[in-house]
């Protein structure tokens, strides 16, 4: 992969009087000028709101929407019509757990997730049953940290109206077979819905090749700016689904006593979209593109084995997640035996090495695992191999000072 680092501004920053060595791009990536720039030059040059104006300026603004969506679309191979543009990955959970629940979970229905889901596909969920009064149920995983797809077979029944599963967990690293997935749930007439915040920033994903009915992601975790997400979904599911937010452009005819929607995706887009966030999030998907995501997910593959084999090596690491580095996506969690991961993350902040330590929005799958918290290293495009090997070296000094 050519050399970009020089495309990310803060990575050349000092932090404690050291070289920053960024390594939680699994809470949020870092932004290339190319993104900073694009969000610079709208506000510059083409700041108006959309869908509205019949002025200039605001069909340009609009074009660059638009043109936003039309990226997304191509990088997961899906019809525009069918993305929508939401806050965020939490945000689009919680339209489907609202709006696909209202049309399809009623009393006595079950929504089968997983123990290592991120909270955001867990707490929507779970919100739903109790309003419905149907019922959460999780299927487990193996000892080496991997979707128990047994488990996950047991408790699929007709009574399963959605299946809501991880494409990669954001603490084990673990990919799910998602087409394997797909195939289950549709057997039992249930739709399948796939947080893919851990995936589509790190590897190729085709909704085509998934089967799975949406598909939601964060534009902040792929280069992208915050405040902006991508809800993917069925037109024919999405069609029949009742609106999430209703309010302005979502709408097609208001009354004072009724509405009608607007076409997809329109109807789930009610108010002024993250516009500028749209901008900058297609100059990210333009930069990711024109890596090539399979290049990406070599570059990184490449890391989390060296990372990996670093960690097993040494006997006062305990890692979670499977050893073997082709089941796993970019980031690793672990801990140091005996000493709080806290502690270890303050340690490493001091040497200038940003790690993310707590439970990752994934208590379920922290109590499963019998601890409370842990330790995890994310790593992006832009992180080296001299990265990990300072990591490692300044692990050692961690438990130099903390262990024994
Ligand atoms: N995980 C992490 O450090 P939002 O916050 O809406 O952009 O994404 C939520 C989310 C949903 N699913 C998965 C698998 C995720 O990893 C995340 C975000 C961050 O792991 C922040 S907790």
């Amino acid at each position: 992969m050519r050399d970009i680092r020089s495309d990310f501004p803060v990575l050349s920053r000092k932090v404690n009087g050291k070289d920053l060595i960024y390594l939680d791009s699994g809470a949020t990536s870092q932004k290339p000028l190319q993104v900073i720039e694009a969000v610079a030059h709208f506000y510059r040059e083409a700041n108006a709101n959309v869908h509205r104006g019949l002025y200039s300026l605001s069909v340009e603004a609009t074009e660059l929407y638009e043109d936003a969506r039309r990226a997304v679309a191509g990088l997961i191979g899906a019809d525009p019509q069918e993305v929508i543009f939401t806050r965020g990955t939490t945000e689009s959970l919680n339209l489907l757990a609202y709006s696909l629940g209202e049309a399809r979970v009623g009393r006595g229905d079950e929504i089968l997730a997983t123990v290592m889901e991120h909270h955001a596909n867990l707490v929507p969920w779970q919100e739903l049953a109790r309003r419905k009064g149907a019922r959460l149920i999780a299927a487990g995983i193996t000892p080496e940290g991997e979707l128990d797809l047994d488990d996950l077979k047991r408790k699929l029944s007709p009574r399963t109206k959605i299946v809501a599963v991880t494409h990669v967990s954001n603490v084990l690293g673990t990919v799910n077979p998602i087409p394997e997935i797909a195939e289950l749930a549709h057997r039992v007439g249930a739709v399948l819905v796939v947080d893919a915040a851990q995936s589509v920033p790190h590897m190729p994903v085709r909704v085509g090749e998934l089967g799975c009915d949406f598909l939601a992601f964060s534009g902040h975790k792929m280069l992208g700016p915050t405040g902006i997400g991508v809800l993917w979904g069925r037109r024919e599911l999405l069609e029949e689904m009742p609106p999430f937010l209703t309010g302005g452009e979502m709408i097609r005819e208001v009354w004072i006593d009724r509405a009608t929607w607007n076409d997809l995706p329109y109807k789930f887009e009610a108010g002024t979209p993250p516009i500028a966030q749209a901008v900058g999030l297609k100059a990210a998907v333009d930069y990711l593109r024109e890596l090539g995501l399979e290049e990406i997910c070599r570059h990184e593959g490449g890391l989390v084995a060296r990372a990996l084999e670093g960690l097993l090596s040494r006997d006062y690491v305990e890692i979670y997640g499977p050893r073997d580095p082709s089941k796993r996506s970019g980031l690793i969690a672990f801990n140091l035996k005996g000493i709080h991961p806290h502690d270890v993350a303050t340690l490493l902040d001091e040497e200038g090495i940003a790690i993310r330590a707590g439970h990752h929005c994934a208590q379920p799958l922290h109590r499963e695992l019998g601890i409370s918290a842990s330790c995890r290293v994310s790593f992006y495009l832009y992180n080296t191999e001299d990265e990990v090997d300072a990591f490692l070296m300044a692990l050692d000094r961690v438990w130099g000072v903390l262990g024994r």
